[in-house]
Formats: C-alpha cells, sequence, structure tokens
C-alpha cells in the first residue's frame, strides 16, 4: 500500500511491481520439487524402497498417516507435467534422482529402467526449452544402506560417489547444474538427532557423523560429475538461515551464535573453508565427527555454484526459539521475514571469501489453500514470492552474485512428517483426480516472467 501521507512507495508495493526485467540479464527463474514427494509408482520398474518408504510405514510418524507411494502420480503423468512447467514460461525446472531406482541395492549394478525415466525427463525438459537442474539426494536414501547405518557408514558416502557417477554418465551435459545434497542438515539432524525424518533416530553424535560422511560424500561425487558431464555446473544446496538473537542478553547471545553453528556453519565452514568452526566443535564434546585425514581436503573442492534453500529466520533466546511478537506466518508456522534472505546472502558474500555464486533453490510458503471452482486464491503465496524476489534483488544490487531463483515447489506433494496436509505448490493437486489447477500465485509468476 502506497504511504499516501509522502506517496512513497512501500516494500511491498515494490515487490508487487516487480518484473523479471529488474532482475540481472541471463538471471535463471524456475520451479523445483522432488522424487519422494511427486514421483509415486514406488514398487516400479525396478525401484528399491526407500528409507521414506520403511519410515512412512511405521506407525505415528507422518501425521496423516500417508506415504509418497503414489503422492502426484508424477512418475507417470510426466508429460503433461513437463507441460505445465513450460506453460508457466519458467527457463527451469529443478528436479531430484531417486537413488533407489538407479541403484536399488544402494551399491553395485545400475538399473536402467531407472535412469531412463531421468532421461525421458531431461529431454522432454530440453524439448520444451526449459533447463534440467537435477539434484543428486534429496532425502530417498535406499533402505538397503540404512541396514547399514545409513549415513553414520562412511560406505555410504562412497556409494554415493558410485550412484552420482551413473547418472553423470548418462545425462551428462544435457543437465545444465547437477546439486550433489539437498539440505544436509535435514538429513543429518533432522533425521538423525531430532527424529522427526526418516530414519527417525534421536543420536546427536550419529546426526554429526552422517553430516560428516554427507559433506565426504559431496566431496567425492564432485569430481564424478566432472569427469562425465565437464560443461554442466556442479554445487551444493545448503539450506540456510540468520539465527538472530531474541534480546542483547547475553545468554540469549551466546545461543543464537551456537545456533548459528549447528545450522549454517556447520556445513558453510567445511565446504568453503575446510574447517569446522571451532567453537562449534568444542560445544559438540565428544559427539564430534569421526573426521580422516584428508577428509576436509575432499570435502572442501571447489563448487559452480552454491545452492540456498530459505524460508525463515531463527529468533533464538537462551530457551530456545521464540516466534518475535506480532510475526506473521506461514501454515508451517514459520515467521514470514524476506528482510532475513537479504541479510543472509550479505553474510555469505561478507563471511566467505571463496563464496561461488549463488542460486536460491528453493523459496516458498505452505498455506491452507482451497479450492473455489476453478480457481485457488492464494493472495499470501503471491505475495511472499513477490517479497523475497524483491529482497534478493536488494542483495543483488548490493553486490552478491546470484544468478538463479526456484519457487518451491511447483505443486502441492508430500510434505514429509506432514503428508499431504501442507500444500506449498504453485499449481494446486487434487489428490482424489490428480487434476492439476493453476493457483493464483502460478498466474502471477507467469505474468512476472512474461
Ligand atoms: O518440502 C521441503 C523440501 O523437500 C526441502 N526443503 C524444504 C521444503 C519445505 O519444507
Amino acid at each position: 500500500m502506497t504511504n499516501t501521507l509522502t506517496d512513497t512507495p512501500t516494500p511491498a508495493d515494490r515487490a508487487a511491481a516487480l518484473t523479471r526485467r529488474d532482475f540481472p540479464a541471463g538471471f535463471v527463474f524456475g520451479v523445483a520439487t522432488s522424487s519422494y514427494q511427486i514421483e509415486g509408482a514406488a514398487h516400479e520398474d525396478g525401484r528399491s524402497p526407500s528409507i521414506w518408504d520403511v519410515f512412512c510405514a511405521q506407525p505415528g510418524r507422518i501425521s496423516d498417516g500417508s506415504s509418497g507411494a503414489v503422492a502426484c502420480d508424477h512418475y507417470h503423468r510426466w508429460e503433461q507435467d513437463l507441460d505445465l512447467i513450460a506453460a508457466l514460461g519458467v527457463d527451469a525446472y529443478r528436479f531430484s534422482v531417486a537413488w533407489p531406482r538407479v541403484v536399488p541395492a544402494g551399491r553395485g549394478p545400475v538399473n536402467p529402467a531407472g535412469l531412463d525415466f531421468y532421461e525421458r525427463l531431461t529431454d522432454g525438459l530440453l524439448a520444451r526449452g526449459v533447463q534440467p537442474h537435477v539434484t543428486l539426494y534429496h532425502w530417498d536414501l535406499p533402505a538397503t544402506l540404512q541396514d547399514q547405518g545409513g549415513w553414520t557408514n562412511r560406505d555410504t558416502a562412497y556409494a554415493f560417489a558410485e550412484y552420482s557417477a551413473a547418472v553423470a554418465e548418462r545425462l551428462g551435459n544435457r543437465v545444465v547444474s547437477y546439486a550433489t545434497l539437498n539440505e544436509p542438515w535435514c538429513s543429518s539432524v533432522l533425521s538423525y538427532e531430532i527424529g522427526e525424518h526418516a530414519p527417525g533416530t534421536r543420536d546427536r553424535a550419529a546426526a554429526l557423523s552422517a553430516a560428516h560422511h554427507l559433506l565426504l560424500g559431496h566431496g567425492l561425487a564432485m569430481p564424478e560429475i566432472r569427469r562425465h558431464a565437464p560443461q554442466s555446473q556442479a554445487g551444493i544446496v545448503l539450506n540456510l538461515g540468520p539465527q538472530e538473537s531474541a534480546s542483547d542478553r547475553p545468554e540469549d547471545i551466546l545461543a543464537a551464535r551456537q545456533a548459528d553453528g549447528r545450522f549454517n556453519r556447520w556445513f558453510l565452514d567445511p565446504l568453503l573453508r575446510g574447517e569446522y568452526p571451532a567453537d562449534t566443535w568444542a560445544d559438540v564434546g565428544a559427539d564430534a565427527p569421526p573426521v580422516q585425514d584428508g577428509d576436509l581436503e575432499l570435502i572442501r573442492v571447489p563448487n559452480d555454484f552454491l545452492g540456498v534453500n530459505y524460508y525463515s529466520r531463527g529468533v533464538i533466546g537462551a530457551q530456545g526459539g521464540v516466534l518475535p511478537e506480532g510475526a506473521s506466518v506461514t501454515d508451517m508456522g514459520w515467521e514470514i521475514h524476506p528482510q532475513g534472505l537479504t541479510d543472509l546472502m550479505l553474510r555469505l558474500k561478507a563471511d566467505y571469501p571463496a563464496l561461488p555464486p549463488i542460486y536460491i533453490t528453493e523459496n516458498g510458503a505452505a498455506f491452507a489453500d482451497e479450492r473455489s471452482g476453478d480457481r485457488v486464491h492464494d493472495p499470501r503465496r503471491t505475495e511472499f514470492l513477490s517479497t523475497h524476489l524483491n529482497a534478493l534483488l536488494n542483495a543483488s544490487q548490493a553486490g552478491v552474485d546470484i544468478r538463479g531463483y526456484f519457487a518451491w515447489s511447483l505443486m502441492d506433494n508430500f510434505e514429509w512428517a506432514y503428508g499431504y496436509q501442507k500444500r506449498f505448490g504453485l499449481v494446486y493437486v487434487d489428490y482424489t483426480t490428480q487434476e492439476r489447477l493453476l493457483k493464483d500465485s502460478a498466474l502471477w509468476y507467469q505474468a512476472f516472467l512474461k
């Protein structure tokens, strides 16, 4: 709303008026998904169970008792979904490859039928003029590897590099970018320490060991990607967010610094500096991970890009995270704070001289969308996207090298421990009929991109 006293446009006005022409030439706009959240076809063409199939079958793990067994049935509906992506007018689509489809035993023989699917997707995107961006690990570890300890087992890092090589060998330079891992904080801390994600254990030492082996897997996979797809970009995706102190009290400041260590620096520092943050290492004491000679040299391999998934900031007090008074939140209960995206970008540039170009690989919001006839009115999502794009533009204009933005998500999908109860899509999915319907936010994105 314009400030009538001064007639100065507010940040929300500026955001609402944005178009892609405000961004640097060549800036890439896309939408993103992941395999387990949309594909379904859990038992087809040689796919083996993943840790998420096992986890979903355990009572009480998923709030609506559902699973990704059918999800959006994208495995069968991929052609119409690619048409939908093209109709949005995006430049790029970020999707992930399911390891259990490609190497069903986790390690060993490659299943050509699994690779065929991702080859069809890649070629289908290129035929529609949309860039394919691939993520190799978005949490669907083959269950058979979990039987041997999952990511707490160092061998999993080597298995991941072998699987990555198989994908890069088949898809090669047709893929514009390969990200090794999506959000290793989630596949370590949320999965092995907090227990909210598969495999659902609660053990801090296990989580730190898993995090180290995930990063090692990244370091081992990068040369494999470069060998098979030398013209593609290769990098990693982290979920990051400012962790701000709830007050000036020393105990809150300390807690915020510790949260920043666990959430952000534990991943950024090894990747971009070749070392774990000393203060956080001291904090975790005997739970520190088993780092072998040479690991950190492998992990600090240069990246062509850093993918950043931004959803919110943390406001941290000595007692834990707090919600600032008057904060507006999404259906996940996450504070809506676009300024945090600008702050994060500026901080990355200031703190990490080795920072590669950045892509925002996920940004979006869940709201309780309802269909009315053929429309889904979701003004809060449109506002979320436009204000975050505005925040990103501010960082770009302040000199941060940001190359692209992917909205999460193309369509409503299986939101992990929340099942189908949280809708993040720009496209509405009717799970009874599998009908797809562009929400108002999708129409807005389409107009923004024109
Ligand atoms: O749905 C997830 C996605 O799989 C990873 N990043 C966060 C999203 C929203 O929770």
